[in-house]
């Protein structure tokens, strides 16, 4: 059950990530998700998948300026943010594979992996349920008097909970270091944003005295950009942000939705800005082709990785529910 492999991946310190590691670390997600993809299609996935393909530089820019120290609260749909935290490829792979040299032992599966030791407070299956998470870790950090901070992923359609005004008011009364970041991929499941989401999202904090921003979530460098003012006015014990993050959901809702409640022509003129393209613009053709053999060569060590090891134990099924005493 035990493995030997790193818990994590080597991080850049806060502050030194470049376009060339936010390109590489866009590109190991991608690659990540089209591998899980696959294995889903061979049988080899037992849970469902929700894949971010497309939404990349959103968990990217959002998480490139954070220590180690810092927090997050992820989705159903989290891969990326996983990986951008810090996640080892090979663990995540393991675990969506239900084997048990995985984060959660192979029990869990993409939407129940808790990290904490890089700051990874879960994904998380409830839609919403990491708003309060979120708001609870930031006044925690508020008490115990450091300038870490904390970054709420949430789709839009977690606005429409009731835990997401909560979290907002909670935040904005005790100026909580405590970054909301919406992530507008434009779908509910199965229902376009235009019909059941009134206003403008990035506004909804307003009247809690929330400043707030949209940024083109297909642009790494703008979200780094918003993220780092963010996360500064954070850390000066400011209070919290919201950013609504604009980009497109690339898939179904989940792998094994067709999504033929769409139009192609509307899919094909999201995939044109795909994020990878303007991340990869910045920097030169070599380089960056390089990157992507490294990677490939990465992405075939973890899915050997994970392979290898043993599916999930019954016997491990009670491990980790209680604390030690
Ligand atoms: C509390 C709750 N209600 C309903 C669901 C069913 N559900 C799963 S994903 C989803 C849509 C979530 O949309 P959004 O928050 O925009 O995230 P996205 O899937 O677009 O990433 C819904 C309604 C759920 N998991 N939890």
């Amino acid at each position: 059950m035990g493995n030997q492999q790193p818990l994590v991946q080597a991080a850049p310190e806060a502050g030194s990530s470049t376009p060339l590691d936010r390109y590489r670390m866009m590109r190991l997600s991608r690659r990540f998700e089209e591998t899980m993809e696959e294995q889903f299609h061979e049988g080899q996935v037992p849970g469902p998948l929700h894949l971010s393909i497309g939404q990349e530089a959103v968990a990217v820019g959002g998480c490139c300026h954070l220590r180690q120290s810092d927090a997050i609260l992820s989705t159903h749909r989290g891969h990326h943010h996983c990986l951008a935290k810090g996640a080892a490829a090979d663990r995540l792979m393991a675990e969506l594979l239900g084997r048990s040299a995985g984060y959660s032992l192979g029990r869990g599966g993409s939407m129940h992996i808790a990290i904490p030791e890089i700051g990874l407070l879960g994904t998380n299956g409830i839609v919403g349920a990491g708003l309060p998470i979120a708001t609870g870790a930031a006044y925690a950090m508020q008490v115990q008097k450091s300038d870490n901070v904390t970054v709420c992923f949430f789709g839009e359609g977690a606005t429409g909970t009731g835990a997401f005004g909560e979290a907002l008011n909670i935040a904005a009364l005790w100026r909580l270091p405590l970054i909301f970041v919406c992530e507008n991929n434009q779908y509910v499941e199965l229902t376009p944003q235009s019909v059941h989401i009134a206003g403008d999202i990035w506004r909804r904090g307003e009247s809690f005295g929330i400043p707030g921003s949209r940024v083109d979530g297909n642009d790494v460098e703008a979200m780094a950009e918003a993220m780092e003012t963010a996360i500064a006015r954070a850390r000066a014990g400011d209070g919290p942000t919201m950013i609504e993050a604009l980009t497109y959901r690339w898939s179904g809702h989940f792998v094994a939705d067709r999504a033929a409640y769409r139009d192609e022509a509307e899919v094909q003129e999201a995939r044109a800005l795909d994020p990878l393209i303007s991340a990869r613009a910045l920097i030169d053709d070599d380089v960056a082709d390089a990157v992507d053999s490294e990677i490939e060569e990465e992405i075939a060590v973890a899915l050997a990785f994970a392979q290898q090891s043993p599916l999930a134990d019954f016997d491990s099924l009670s491990i980790g529910h209680y604390a030690a005493s």
